[in-house]
């Protein structure tokens, strides 16, 4: 934690993050674009806004090793360091690299942010996660990708394409991903808490070919198996969009809830 202490502190001194902000939460910040991370949290993306408006409930990555017990999430590794960086020189962070690490198994995940111009109602974000045997024997890893977007109070759709790609809308609004380095073995789209609900409890968790779609509180989820040899690493892109159309009107009502967002960052 003496890292992440260290990160913070920079973080708070170039502007990042007011000093009322909750110290364990690091905020990335690209044109029209802001996302918020809690490395510690069992589910480390907390909010992303589009044009002043947040359309994450949450998002994260979960793993297990070998075929028995419980899911874990990344953070259970431990925390070793969380260093955002100004990759675009216009002075806020727009990239985050989090290091977890245990005797055997080592992960990085590193997050880019690319907002798009103000009013446009586009982002990505790219998260790129590398996993290291540490150890000395073989590492059977089965790992995981959750997400849970709301992107209309109504409720969304969600569903699993070509064993890779997952779309979920609400009306014109869409996030979407598409994961083919690697292919997932297995996939499921499901509405809130069932997905969640298996990563969290202590049984081995398989989520099957699940395509949906299903409309409601929609969450999807994907999962990949590895053998990395001692010294070996596995690789994972995932890159995700949102894209909400009709940029003036969005534009419009992100003026108000710009100033909320704000605000509720402050009260943390
Ligand atoms: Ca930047
Ligand atoms: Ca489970
Ligand atoms: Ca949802």
């Amino acid at each position: 934690m003496k890292t992440l202490r260290a990160v913070l502190i920079v973080l708070a001194a170039a502007g990042g993050l007011t000093s009322a902000a909750r110290a364990d939460v690091i905020q990335l910040a690209d044109l029209n674009s802001v996302a918020a991370f809690d490395p510690a949290a069992a589910a480390i993306h907390a909010d992303w806004y589009v044009d002043g408006h947040d359309y994450l409930v949450e998002q994260g990555f979960w793993y297990r090793i070998g075929e028995a017990g419980a899911e874990l999430p990344l953070a259970a590794l431990g925390l070793v360091s969380a260093v955002p960086q100004d990759t675009s020189g216009d002075g806020l962070f727009d990239k985050l690299t989090v290091k977890y690490g245990s005797a055997d198994l080592q992960v990085d995940v590193i997050f880019a942010l690319f907002g798009g111009d103000p009013g446009s109602g586009w982002s990505a974000l790219v998260p790129v996660v590398t996993a290291r045997n540490a150890g000395a024997a073989p590492l059977s890893l089965h790992f995981f990708q959750y997400a849970d977007f709301d992107l209309a109070d109504a409720g969304d759709t969600v569903e699993i394409t070509g064993g890779n790609t997952a779309r979920q809308t609400a009306g014109p609004i869409l996030v979407a991903e598409s994961v083919d380095t690697p292919m997932p073995d297995y996939y499921r789209a499901a509405l809130a808490p069932e997905i969640r609900a298996l990563l969290d409890d202590a049984l081995p968790t398989v989520l099957g070919t699940v395509t949906g779609p299903v409309t409601g509180d929609a969450t999807w989820a994907m999962q990949w198996h590895a053998d990395i040899g001692p010294g070996g690493t596995w690789i994972l892109s995932k890159p995700q969009h949102l894209e909400t159309p009709e940029p003036t009107t969005l534009a419009f009502l992100a003026l108000g809830a710009a100033g909320a967002g704000l605000r509720r960052f402050r009260k943390r």
